[in-house]
């Protein structure tokens, strides 16, 4: 036989045999979406329960689960379980392989880890958190043998993910005024899928929007709104005489950042109703706000005012 003519045979066997394969892993990962191909499971993990509720909505047959380590490794990923109209998550999530010290495949002892989810009727990965999670990590994993992990057991605690990608939802009102400025983390300007967002005293959010860049410098153009004395029930915003704190949110780091911090100190004041615009206090578009990563201050907010005591206080604060 002539060599080209075995080669073309072994090609032809070569080809067959990849494609046999490949049809057994499609078989086994029906429609695994495209960026949770690394999530392989290996050694230890330990479960994560609930339910996945996209926009208001159970998540649909077909959309998928993953969670990725503070590396953004991905560390598990599951189909989600459709079941009398609810979407369950059943996801092993993984430590990272301890023989492979080149490779990182999960979770670390005392790593936190984020959830990502795939809608496939939409063919959209949405981020867990948003506006009802304010800070990005779930830091309870555990290797557990592939059994629950205790803080995640629950399997009727719903997860909400937002598909705009919002990190806040703003209740509008009719009363607002507007913050200028420019932000940077560090010291360094931030980029135009990073949020500004402000806080009343109680942690009530008042307004949240993209930084506009322009020339590399990331402004700020915030409308904060006042609190809408006919709902009663709902505390939209700034309140006469409220103080309020701002906040970044870094999309690529997955950090939220608030401020005042160890550098400056005061909650803001003066916030007026200027029917959106710029608040006299706040209408220097080139005063800067630099967010610190590393800040351990504490902001007292307006229960100080009734506190008399230290402990009662430090019941009252809230992490900056
Ligand atoms: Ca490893
Ligand atoms: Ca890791
Ligand atoms: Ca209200
Ligand atoms: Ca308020």
């Amino acid at each position: 036989m002539m060599p080209s003519a075995i080669q073309f045979r072994k090609n032809v066997l070569v080809t067959i045999l990849v494609l046999f394969c490949n049809s057994i892993v499609a078989q086994m990962n029906p429609n695994i979406p495209a960026l949770f191909d690394m999530c392989s499971p290996h050694g230890s993990a330990g479960t994560f329960f609930g339910k996945a509720i996209i926009d208001g909505n159970p998540a649909e047959e077909g959309d998928w689960i993953a969670a990725f380590d503070e590396d953004d490794n991905c560390a598990g990923a599951s189909q989600l379980i459709v079941f009398n109209g609810e979407a369950y998550i059943n996801l092993p999530i993984y430590g990272n392989d301890g023989t492979t010290p080149t490779e990182d495949e999960g979770m670390d002892p005392g790593e936190n880890f984020y959830l990502k989810i795939y809608d496939a009727s939409e063919d959209k990965y949405i981020i867990y958190p948003n506006d009802d999670f304010p800070y990005p990590y779930f830091d309870q994993w555990l290797n557990v043998n592939g059994a629950p992990i205790p803080a995640y057991a629950d399997w009727n605690k719903e997860y909400d993910f937002s598909s705009t990608g919002i990190p806040y939802e703003v209740a509008s009102t009719n009363t607002a005024g507007t913050f200028l400025g420019t932000a940077t983390i560090d010291g360094v300007y931030l980029t135009e899928d990073d949020w500004i967002a402000a806080f009343d005293e109680g942690g009530n959010l008042a307004g949240a929007t993209q930084l506009i860049v322009n020339n590399g410098v990331s402004y700020i153009n915030l409308t904060i709104y006042g609190d809408d004395p006919y709902t009663t029930t709902v505390d939209e915003g700034i309140n006469a005489g409220e103080k309020f704190y701002l906040q970044v949110y870094d999309a690529s780091d997955h950090i939220y950042i608030n401020y005042p911090n160890n550098d400056s100190t005061s909650l803001f004041e003066g916030w007026a109703n200027m029917n959106g615009a710029p608040i006299p206090l706040y209408s220097n578009f080139n005063a800067n706000y630099n967010f610190l990563q590393n800040s351990d201050y504490l902001v007292f907010l307006a229960l100080e005012n009734f506190c008399l005591s230290e402990a009662c206080c430090a019941i009252n604060t809230y992490l900056l």
